[in-house]
């Protein structure tokens, strides 16, 4: 994760230096009305399909669709909305990939990255995101908590991701004084440091987690029996990406 950050860091410097906060502000999805992501998951059929080219454990996807068909097959399949990797060293994604998916699609966008970084927040906004990923194991208290103040300034939502018990009794403590309950808190499945994924995660985590916040399981999602399992123990969001993307067609698997 050290190393992801890293890189994002120096990577930003490079786009800084391109685009002025200014110049961000005046892109025409940056005074667009944002659509609620928590909305559309307590709405729907819970489902976040991923639209991901390649992974750093897997490689790539080798997936033939582009990602228009993509995010417009999983919109007809029934999804909630769609997150959107926009990391490119690490799984190949573009801001540019969000702004087509906007195009392309009327559900919520997560914008999926390492955001470190407020500037990061604007350029979220201006490729049409209407919800930004934070993930706990970045970011310290007070990074979460500028951070997201500035994400709720822009009308986007926040999906916390958590992988153990620390950083959820961090995110309760830095949402405590929000007043908002639009976020909602995802646990990561996938041991980032050996790569694998176990549902057992989000199963172990869910007791723990604050009263009538939307709890989502991330990664490693494999068969709607996984997803029925979870329904029932209380998780209202399910994020999708490998499963569908390993696929030709992902918005027909998504479909099943
Ligand atoms: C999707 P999977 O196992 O269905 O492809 O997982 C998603 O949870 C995963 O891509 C992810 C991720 C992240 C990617 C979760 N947290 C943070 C990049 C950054």
């Amino acid at each position: 994760l050290k190393k992801i950050t890293n890189q994002t860091a120096q990577d930003l410097k490079v786009r800084k230096d391109k685009t002025s906060l200014s110049q961000l502000r005046e892109m025409p999805f940056y005074s667009r009305q944002t659509l609620s992501l928590h909305n559309g998951l307590k709405n729907g059929s819970g489902i976040i399909a991923e639209h991901k080219r390649q992974s750093p454990s897997k490689g790539s996807f080798n997936c033939p669709s582009s990602l228009q068909d993509v995010v417009k097959g999983y919109e007809t399949a029934g999804a909630s909305a769609i997150s959107c990797l926009t990391d490119q060293p690490f799984f190949g994604g573009t801001l540019q990939d969000l702004l087509e998916a906007r195009n392309a699609i009327n559900i919520p966008i997560l914008r999926k990255d390492f955001i470190i970084d407020l500037y990061q927040i604007h350029e979220a906004k201006a490729y049409g995101a209407d919800a930004i990923l934070l993930i706990a194991a970045c970011l310290n208290n007070e990074e979460l908590k500028t951070l997201s103040l500035e994400a709720m300034n822009l009308g986007l939502e926040i999906l916390f991701e958590v992988h153990e018990l620390e950083e959820l009794n961090r995110i309760k403590t830095v949402t405590t004084s929000f007043n908002t309950s639009k976020f909602v808190i995802g646990v990561n499945n996938r041991d980032l440091k050996r790569f694998k994924t176990d549902i057992q995660n989000s199963k172990d985590l869910l007791p723990h987690f604050p009263e009538n916040v939307l709890a989502i399981s991330e990664s490693g999602i494999s068969d709607p029996e996984i997803v029925k399992e979870l329904k029932t123990l209380g998780f209202e969001g399910f994020l999708i990406g490998e499963n569908f993307m390993k696929t030709n067609d992902p918005g027909t698997s998504c479909q099943q």
